[in-house]
């Protein structure tokens, strides 16, 4: 995927140097498109592995509507963990031992890498079997993207935005009103996001019998959440498309504030030094006609033969 080396190329030649949130320091670009036609076969790096099956099923639960971490923890996807798992220990309920700035101090300090892995194992393993802790604990918050997309509240109650855009794919295909918005200004100016979200806005539109998929990020961890963002919103395409009964077109991706971390630098540089590979093939189950019953097995990727994983710390 050449458009995701030139990305990381443009970010370390022309990037600035800007402090952030996380405390990591990161090199930073301010608006960057890039387009990939899904005809081409499926926008899956090649450059280094990247776990199909956690993208899925995150997908999968986007689409729920679902916001508690337990879903993905039923899928051995421990993606979200950080979030959740950073509110439970700055409460008042936590007991154990100190966890500040954990993400930090699990990278610098092994003997308390033990402790927190320790720490977040049993964290995981009671959202899995204790349903009051993981009704307490488990959600990234009312401004997460399951809840975003699937009930959207507002003035006039909740609004069911990805069934409606659905709805309107297939009853309306020429509209240029085919949006999801995810930032809840409102909602999260008072408080109520873990995190706010990334994804702030995606369109569809439809032309020549194809689907095409446009998404605003405001802000892209390039090395560790693009690709997923990139494969995540290139399966929601085919689905929707799917169900629709058109073929899928480009999606395009816009971001705002695109960077990369500090503590990614060895890692783009190694992925910059291999060559590319084709691309694989989705595969979904004939059988199953709407976006929302689709379950793992239903979603299948075919050729896909990347470069190894490259593991990289996330920033929390
Ligand atoms: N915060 C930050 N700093 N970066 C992000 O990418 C990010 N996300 C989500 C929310 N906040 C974010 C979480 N998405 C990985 C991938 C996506 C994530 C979080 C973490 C990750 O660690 N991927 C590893 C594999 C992990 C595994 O195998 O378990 C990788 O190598 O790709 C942006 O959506």
């Amino acid at each position: 995927m050449k458009q995701y080396q030139d990305l990381c190329k443009h970010i370390l030649h022309t990037g600035t140097k800007k402090e952030d949130r996380t405390g990591t320091g990161t090199i930073s670009v301010f608006g960057y498109q890039m387009r990939f036609d899904l005809k081409e076969g499926f926008p899956l790096l090649t450059t280094k592995r990247v776990p199909f099956r956690l993208i899925a099923s995150e997908l999968l639960w986007f689409i729920k509507g679902d916001t508690n971490i337990r879903y993905l923890l039923q899928h051995n996807n421990h993606i979200w963990d950080e979030w959740p798992f950073k509110k439970y220990v700055e409460s008042e309920e936590y007991k154990g031992p100190d966890m500040a700035g954990f993400a930090h101090r699990a990278q610098h300090d092994d003997e308390f890498r033990k402790i927190y892995k320790n720490e977040l194992d049993r964290f995981c393993s009671r959202i899995l079997e204790d349903d009051e802790f993981a009704e307490k604990w488990g959600s990234i918050g009312a401004a997460a993207y399951g809840a975003q997309w699937r009930s959207f509240q507002g003035p006039y109650g909740s609004t069911d935005q990805l069934k409606d855009v659905i709805e309107q794919i297939k009853t309306n295909p020429d509209s240029r009103r085919h949006l999801v918005v995810s930032w809840n200004a409102n909602q999260f100016s008072h408080g109520e996001a873990l995190l706010p979200p990334c994804h702030t806005l995606f369109q569809f539109y439809v032309a020549d019998g194809k689907l095409s998929c446009q998404l605003y990020q405001r802000s892209g961890d390039v090395f560790l959440g693009v690709p997923f963002n990139i494969a995540s919103y290139a399966l929601l395409t085919h689905l929707i498309a799917h169900e629709c009964g058109l073929e899928v077109g480009d999606f395009v991706h816009t971001l705002g504030d695109a960077h990369l971390y500090s503590n990614h630098l060895n890692q783009v540089n190694t992925q910059l030094s291999r060559d590319t590979r084709p691309l694989p093939k989705l595969k979904l189950n004939p059988d199953v006609k709407s976006v929302f019953d689709f379950e793992m097995e239903d979603i299948k990727i075919e050729g896909y033969d990347p470069h190894p994983a490259i593991k990289a710390p996330v920033a929390v």
